[in-house]
C-alpha cells in the first residue's frame, strides 16, 4: 500500500463463529490499546467506522450441529460484504478488526466484488479449511477459508452475491500452521494449497518462508489481503484467543512478517482477528495486534 493511502478501520464485533465468547470485544480492545494513535504517529489518515452497519444479531438465532449460529454469521458476512465492498470504492485500505475469524467470509467476499485475481496471505495456527462435513466442531470460524475457496454449504460460498469461489487456490498461503484436523488436510493435499507450517518455519526461518508467501500470493493478482489470527502467535506473547495452541510465531517473527509484507507493497487490505480480551488481564494480546498493525503500515525502528 502506498504511505498516502487512507485506512478505513471496521469494527466487527462478532464472535458467534466461534464456541467461546469474548472476541467480540476484540476491536475494543485493539482500538483502547492505542490503534489511532499509533496510526496518527504514522502520519497515516484514517477513519474508524461505526458499527451500525450490522443488523440486529441477537434476534437471529438459526442454528445448526453442523454450522453452528449459521444464521447470525450469515447476517454478519453479508453485511461485513457490504460495507467493506463500500470502503473500496473510496479507495481507502479496509482493515477488518474481528471479531472471530469468521469475519473473513465477509471481508474477502466484499474485497472479491472489485478484484477477481485476490491473492490471500492466511497468517494462523489453524487452516479454517473445514466444511461442515469435515469440522470437528461445527465452529464457523474454522471454515472461512473454505467458503471463500468455495467449499461447503452455498448459502456461505455464494456472499455477497456473485461469483463463487471468490479465490484461486494458486494464489492462496497459509503460514504458521500448526494444528489441522484430517479433513483439512485433505483440502489442501486436492487444491495444492501452499502451507508453511511452523515445521517450514523452523527450518527455512521466517524470512524465507515470507518472500516465497508473498511471491505466491502476489502472482498474477490484483490485490494481496493478510488475513492476520492472532493465535498465529505463541501463546505466551498472545495469551487473549480462544483456541491457543503451543509452539507458535515468536514476537520477533511475527513483527518481521508484517514488516516484510510491507515492504514488498503487495498488500491492499487486512484482518485481525481473534483477539479476545477477557482471556487476557494484561491486555498484552491487544497491544500485540496494534504494534503489528503498525509494522504492516510501515512503522520502522530506524
Ligand atoms: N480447526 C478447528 C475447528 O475447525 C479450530 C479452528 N479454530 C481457529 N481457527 N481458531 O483459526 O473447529
Ligand atoms: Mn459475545
Ligand atoms: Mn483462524
Ligand atoms: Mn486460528
Amino acid at each position: 500500500m502506498p504511505d498516502q493511502q487512507p485506512v478505513t478501520i471496521l469494527p466487527i464485533p462478532f464472535d458467534w463463529g466461534a464456541s467461546r465468547r469474548g472476541a467480540d470485544k476484540g476491536p475494543d480492545a485493539v482500538l483502547i490499546a492505542g490503534l489511532a494513535d499509533r496510526l496518527v504517529l504514522l502520519g497515516r489518515k484514517f477513519e474508524t467506522r461505526s458499527t451500525s452497519y450490522l443488523p440486529p444479531l441477537a434476534a437471529d438465532r438459526r442454528t445448526l450441529l453442523r454450522m453452528k449460529e449459521w444464521g447470525r454469521v450469515h447476517a454478519m458476512s453479508e453485511a461485513v460484504a457490504k460495507e467493506i465492498a463500500t470502503i473500496v470504492t473510496t479507495g481507502a485500505f479496509p482493515l477488518a478488526l474481528g471479531g472471530d475469524h469468521s469475519i473473513s467470509i465477509g471481508t474477502i467476499a466484499g474485497l472479491t466484488q472489485f478484484k477477481r485475481r485476490l491473492g490471500v496471505i492466511w497468517i494462523d495456527a489453524h487452516a479454517d479449511l473445514n466444511t461442515p462435513e469435515t469440522s470437528p466442531s461445527g465452529n464457523m470460524h474454522g471454515m472461512a477459508l473454505a467458503v471463500s475457496l468455495g467449499l461447503g454449504d452455498s448459502r456461505f460460498t455464494g456472499i455477497g452475491g456473485g461469483r463463487s469461489p471468490k479465490l484461486q487456490p494458486e494464489r492462496v498461503v497459509l503460514v504458521g500452521v500448526r494444528e489441522l484436523d484430517e479433513g483439512e488436510k485433505i483440502i489442501i493435499r486436492q487444491h495444492q494449497i501452499t502451507c508453511f507450517t511452523m515445521h517450514d518455519i523452523d527450518r527455512l526461518g521466517m524470512a524465507r518462508v515470507m518472500d516465497e508467501a508473498i511471491q505466491i500470493a502476489a502472482r498474477g493478482s490484483d490485490g494481496v489481503h493478510v488475513s492476520f489470527d492472532i493465535d498465529s502467535i505463541d501463546p505466551k506473547d498472545a495469551p487473549g484467543t480462544g483456541t491457543p495452541v503451543r509452539g507458535g510465531l515468536n514476537y520477533r517473527e511475527a513483527h518481521l512478517g508484517a514488516e516484510m509484507l510491507y515492504s514488498a507493497q503487495i498488500v491492499t487490505s487486512a484482518d485481525f482477528v481473534e483477539v479476545n480480551p477477557l482471556l487476557d488481564n494484561s491486555h498484552l494480546t491487544a497491544k500485540l495486534a496494534v504494534e503489528l498493525i503498525a509494522s504492516l503500515l510501515g512503522e520502522r525502528i530506524l
